[in-house]
């Protein structure tokens, strides 16, 4: 039987947090055992944001190394990077006329942005119909998502169902994969708040590259709760700073949070820090080996780059070109 497939993208703005890891790679390598994956590098997407040249070519081959060494394979997969396959902005502005503005309104991830961003260019409005573009260029069953993208795959299968209503089925109909431990890993000093690699305060965030002296004193430094006597035990409502603690050292270690929360018991928040501290800097040590090992080899991760655009192309043609001959814009 076919493999369904799956379609999710990381954009290149930067190191990643344990954020990244945990709610999209460490997910992306577990589904390419069951599904086909197309992986990309959305870096059209990271635009909406001012880019110097150099740091988002650099950007990009960081985030490619990073893909491999968190175990994306490019045999079982395609990994590529999105402004490499036109057809994705091909696709967006046909998508722009399927799409309404009171819709795009509504979208609370732009509504977010716009408080912290000066910078307010079509580009961060547009961003959820370039989404919805390319998950459906490549007739995507599944797509594996963090909490703050469901509007943005609700928006993707309302568009799709749109087209495929006036023009029959062009488009396959995704569905969403929540991670449920781990869909949102929230800051560390502010548990209320997503923790975002762009974040300004870096205290908020677990960078991938910090050293195990940061790492301490980040982990240290997270907020907790003043229950006396401490309780270790997942309760997001209640005690989000523990809760959120408690989610990463289960993905890290891949321990259940009620084997956690057996372990911890009668222990106190030190002695849940302290294990957070070891378990991520052997974790993020490992990670950053497996890392330089692709890094330091240009040549192969541009190889990588070039063949997976090549093998991504071939899919998106046949969906654009479906598009373009049933809505009128093909000549033979
Ligand atoms: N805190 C998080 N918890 C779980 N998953 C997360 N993701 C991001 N932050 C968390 C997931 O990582 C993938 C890639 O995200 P992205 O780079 O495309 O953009 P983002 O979601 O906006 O991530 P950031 O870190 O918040 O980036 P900036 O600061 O550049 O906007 C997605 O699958 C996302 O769900």
């Amino acid at each position: 039987m076919k493999k369904k497939i799956i379609f999710s993208g990381i954009q290149p703005t930067g190191s990643l947090t344990i954020g990244n890891y945990i709610g999209a790679l460490s997910q992306w390598r577990k589904l390419q055992k069951k599904y086909f994956c197309i992986f990309c590098i959305a870096d059209l997407h990271s635009l909406t944001i001012y880019q110097k040249k150099d740091v988002l070519n650099k950007n990009i081959l960081d985030i490619l190394a990073i893909c491999l060494a968190c175990g994306i394979s490019p045999e079982k997969s395609i990994i590529f990077v999105q402004s490499h396959v036109p057809q994705h902005s091909q696709l967006n502005w046909i998508l722009n006329c399927f799409t309404n503005f009171g819709e795009m309104k509504r979208m609370t991830q732009f509504k977010e942005k716009i408080y912290l961003n000066k910078n307010i260019n079509i580009g961060l409005f547009n961003y959820p119909i370039l989404m919805a573009s390319d998950i459906l260029l490549y007739q995507t069953n599944k797509v594996p998502v963090g909490k703050d993208q469901i509007q943005h795959i609700e928006l993707t299968r309302d568009i799709a169902y749109r087209f495929n209503n006036i023009y029959g089925n062009i488009f396959t109909i995704p569905e969403k994969i929540l991670n449920t431990n781990g869909s949102c890993i929230m800051s560390l000093t502010n548990p209320q708040k997503k923790m975002s690699k762009s974040d300004p305060d870096n205290n908020n965030i677990i960078d991938l590259f910090d050293s195990d002296f940061i790492i301490k004193q980040k982990i240290k430094n997270a907020i907790t709760d003043s229950n006396y006597p401490p309780n270790i035990k997942y309760d997001f409502k209640n005690k989000p700073g523990i809760s959120n603690l408690l989610i990463i050292l289960s993905n890290i270690t891949e321990c259940s949070i009620k084997k956690l929360e057996q372990n911890f018991k009668n222990k106190n928040y030190n002695n849940l820090k302290e294990s957070i501290i070891d378990n991520l800097c052997i974790f993020l040590n490992k990670l950053r080996k497996k890392y330089f090992f692709y890094r330091n080899d240009e040549k192969y991760l541009k190889n990588i780059m070039f063949n997976g655009a090549k093998r991504a192309k071939k899919q998106a043609n046949i969906t654009l070109k479906k598009v373009y001959d049933t809505i009128g814009l093909s000549f033979k």
